[in-house]
């Protein structure tokens, strides 16, 4: 399986991983960190030197409860970054639910879109096609962050969340999207046991054909069951959580901590090749 980033190809054989630069004044765990541009990119160059393989730029937290950013303001604190960002030659995703933005983004070079609203504005995805660029498609069982956790009630997490990103993964290539991209959402609408059977059964979902993303990276979810509460401490929960998914099919994480992602998985990942060879 492979990535198609707008002529630029990353190989899933392996995981790969996502380095996340937040452009957010109050996002959980590095809230107003990287306002300055200057910050941001070398934070983004930071990661880079550590080994990812991609970044994702977002300017809207999402976290639970967050409130939405006017279009205006993500423009501002994402395009002047963005551009800066696509000089150091990795491909760069940009993390956004507006089509306006995503729009202004792969006209200025962006590679992919990941959208944490589950396609809750179908326009994205008509972008996304006409730059031929892939889309994340991603579970959340209420667009708005400050509702979702009120929505945070399954039968069965797992079967709703397959069916939820089938449905929408097929609108997504019916509007044209070449190539979708599946993200079951950890945290967004799910508590720990949620979170826990989406993990444990992640199988079923990298099973339905689509590159499988997973981002648990500090999530509260990680601190519930390491007892750590500064996210930024969370790494080693977040490596483990991240292993995990992994070894269920996931090939690309979305990580805040990257050399401890790459060095986790550089051993990782030569067992399983030694696994898979003897
Ligand atoms: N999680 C967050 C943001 N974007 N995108 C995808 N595809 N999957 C995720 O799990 C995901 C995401 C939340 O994490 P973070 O960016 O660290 O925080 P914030 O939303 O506060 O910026």
């Amino acid at each position: 399986m492979k990535l198609e980033l707008r002529g630029r190809v990353l190989t899933l054989d392996r995981p790969r991983l996502m380095g996340i630069v937040n452009l957010t004044p109050d996002s959980f765990s590095d809230g107003g960190r990287f306002l300055a541009v200057e910050a941001a990119l070398a934070h983004a160059r930071r990661l880079v030197e550590e080994g990812a393989d991609l970044l994702d730029l977002g300017a809207e937290s999402t976290r639970p409860g967050a409130a939405p950013v006017p279009l205006e303001e993500e423009r501002r604190r994402l395009f002047p970054v963005l551009e800066a960002v696509l000089a150091l030659g990795v491909p760069v995703s940009v993390d956004t639910r507006k089509p306006e933005i995503a729009e202004e983004a792969l006209r200025l070079g962006a590679h992919m879109i990941n959208d944490t609203s589950g396609l809750a504005d179908e326009r994205i995805a008509e972008v996304a096609a006409r730059y031929q660029a892939p889309l994340v498609v991603m579970h959340t069982p209420h667009p708005d962050p400050r509702r979702m956790m009120e929505a945070a009630r399954y039968l069965d997490v797992v079967a709703e969340v397959r069916a939820f990103l089938l449905k929408r993964a097929r609108r997504a290539e019916r509007l044209g999207v070449r190539q979708v991209v599946l993200d079951p959402g950890f945290g967004f609408g799910k508590r720990l046991e949620h979170n826990l059977a989406l993990l444990a059964r992640l199988a079923e979902l990298a099973g339905l054909g689509y590159p499988l993303l997973a981002g648990l990276s500090r999530k509260r979810t990680i601190g519930e069951l390491t007892g750590v509460e500064p996210a930024d401490r969370r790494v080693c929960g977040s490596v483990g959580a991240h292993l995990a998914a992994a070894l269920r099919g996931a090939r690309i994480l979305r990580v805040h901590d990257v050399a401890a992602h790459r060095e986790a998985l550089a051993v990782f990942w030569e067992v399983e090749a030694w696994a898979g060879s003897s």
